[in-house]
C-alpha cells in the first residue's frame, strides 16, 4: 500500500516535471500531424497514419481529434505525458442513492522510439487515482460490475479503477505504401474490444463519471494480461487479442494473475478525418469473480465523429451499442450516445444518454431496463502553458426499471459538482 502510494506520487511529480520542462519547446496546441521535424515522430504508433488517430490501447479515434499531451525529447526517445484529475462531490437521489466526495482520473506517460522510417517501439504507462477512493467506488445509479469485498457485487456504484491501468509495450513495422503490422502486450493492457475507453475518447474524456454501459462496451480497458496482433492498411485495421477474461479483483493496488483464456477481434475503419468506426467481438471466460461459471460473448459496434472549429472549439460525438450474450442464455443490450461541444477553447458542454438491459439491479435477477441522460458543463482556466484548472457540474435524469420498486417509484437523479486539473 505504501509502495503504491509512493509510486503514485512519483508519477504525479514526473508528470508535473514534464509539464514544466517541455524540452522540445512545442506547445500542445500545435497540429502534430503537420509537424515534420527530425527526431519528432509524426505517424501513428501502429502504422502510417496521423498520430492523433491513436486512442486507448490499440484503438482508433478520428484523425481530427485534438492531440492532448505534453511533449519532450530525451535522446532518441520522444516522450508524452497527459494528466486529468477530478475532485468530485457526487450525490445520487432516492432510497438507493448515496453521497461521496472523491478523486478520480488518469495519469499517462508514453515513451516512443523510431528505428528508421519503418519501425516504432512504444511504451505506455497509465495510472489511476481511483484506487485511493476506497474499494466500493462511488455512487452511480444503475452502474453495476465488479466487487468491493469479493462476496457482494457493486450495484448502483461505479468500481474504482486499479492503480496500474496500463503497462504496455508495442512494436510496429511499416511496409512500403500504407501497410503495417504490430504487436501489443499489456500487463495490464486493453484488448481489441469495444470503442476507446471512456476516459480517453474525444467524446467522453471531459465527462467526469463513468458510463453505466461501461461493462457493455469498454470495461476491458484494464485487463491483466493482453497480447494483440494487428494489420493496418491505410484507413483499415484488423486485430486480434488473446487476454485474461476475468475483470480486476477488489484489490486495486496489485496485479492479478494473467490467464490468456479469452479472445477478441476488432475491425476499425476511419473513412475520413472526421469519422472512426469499429466493430468487435470478444469471448470473455468467467469475467465476473462472483459468477465464475458464467462466460460471455460480447459484441460491440461504435461510431465516433470529431469536428474541430477554427477558433479553437470542437464537437465530438460517439454512438455505441454493446451486447452481452451470457452463457446461461441471457442477452443484455446496452446503448450509448455522448457528445462534447466546445464553443470556445476553455468551455465545454457535454451530454450522455444511455439505455441498458440489466439483471443485477433487481434482487430477483429479472432483467430491467434502465436509462439515464446526463448533461453538464465545464469552465476551464489556463493557469500555465500546459496546465488548466476547471470547475463544472453535471445533472443526470435517471429512469429506473419499472420492475424494481426499490428505486422509490419515481425517477431519481444524480448531481455532481467538480473541479479538475489537466496537464496537457
Ligand atoms: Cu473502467
Amino acid at each position: 500500500m505504501k509502495i503504491a502510494a509512493l509510486a503514485f506520487s512519483l508519477c504525479v511529480l514526473a508528470s508535473s516535471a514534464y509539464a514544466q520542462s517541455d524540452m522540445s519547446g512545442m506547445g500542445s496546441d500545435m497540429d502534430m500531424s503537420h509537424m515534420d521535424m527530425p527526431g519528432m515522430a509524426s505517424s501513428g504508433i501502429f502504422g502510417s497514419y496521423p498520430m492523433t488517430r491513436d486512442a486507448s490501447g490499440t484503438s482508433w479515434q478520428p484523425d481530427a481529434a485534438e492531440h492532448n499531451g505534453v511533449h519532450a525529447m530525451a535522446g532518441d526517445w520522444s516522450l508524452m505525458g497527459h494528466v486529468m484529475l477530478w475532485g468530485i462531490y457526487d450525490t445520487q437521489s432516492g432510497p438507493r442513492g448515496d453521497d461521496k466526495t472523491f478523486l478520480a482520473g488518469m495519469l499517462m506517460g508514453m515513451a516512443r522510439r523510431d528505428f528508421g522510417q519503418s519501425d516504432t517501439l512504444n511504451f505506455r504507462i497509465m495510472l489511476s487515482p481511483d484506487a485511493f477512493m476506497g474499494k466500493s467506488g462511488y455512487p452511480l445509479l444503475f452502474a453495476t460490475g465488479e466487487t468491493a469485498n469479493g462476496t457482494t457485487p457493486l450495484i448502483d456504484r461505479q468500481h474504482p479503477h486499479d492503480l496500474f491501468m496500463e503497462l504496455s509495450g508495442a512494436y510496429s513495422h511499416k511496409f512500403h505504401g500504407d501497410e503495417s503490422v504490430f504487436l501489443y502486450a499489456g500487463y495490464p493492457g486493453e484488448p481489441a474490444l469495444g470503442p476507446p475507453a471512456f476516459m480517453h475518447r474525444a467524446s467522453g474524456m471531459d465527462i467526469p463519471d463513468a458510463p453505466i454501459t461501461h461493462h457493455w462496451l469498454d470495461s476491458t480497458h484494464i485487463t491483466f494480461g493482453v497480447l494483440t496482433a494487428g494489420f493496418v492498411q491505410g484507413d483499415w485495421k484488423i486485430e486480434a487479442s488473446q487476454f485474461t477474461g476475468r475483470e480486476p479483483d477488489q484489490h486495486r493496488f496489485n496485479f492479478d494473475s494473467p490467464k490468456f483464456d479469452s479472445t477478441a477481434v476488432r475491425l476499425s475503419w476511419n473513412p475520413d478525418a472526421n469519422w472512426s468506426l469499429q466493430a468487435s467481438w470478444g469471448y470473455l471466460k468467467s469475467p465476473e469473480q462472483l459468477e465464475p461459471a458464467l462466460n460471455e460473448n460480447r459484441f460491440t459496434a461504435s461510431a465516433t465523429y470529431v469536428k474541430p472549429f477554427e477558433d479553437g472549439g470542437s464537437f465530438a460525438a460517439t454512438v455505441a451499442w454493446g451486447l452481452k450474450k451470457e452463457s446461461d442464455g441471457t442477452d443484455l443490450n446496452g446503448l450509448l450516445a455522448e457528445a462534447e461541444y466546445k464553443p470556445a477553447d476553455l468551455w465545454t458542454l457535454f451530454a450522455r444518454a444511455e439505455w441498458e438491459q440489466n439483471r443485477e439491479l433487481s434482487a430477483t435477477g429479472t432483467i430491467g431496463e434502465a436509462s439515464t441522460i446526463a448533461v453538464g458543463g465545464i469552465k476551464d482556466w489556463r493557469v500555465a502553458e500546459h496546465l488548466k484548472f476547471g470547475v463544472g457540474a453535471l445533472y443526470a435524469f435517471d429512469f429506473a426499471p419499472h420492475a424494481v420498486p426499490s428505486y422509490g417509484g419515481g425517477n431519481p437523479h444524480g448531481t455532481m459538482a467538480f473541479v479538475r486539473v489537466v496537464a496537457e
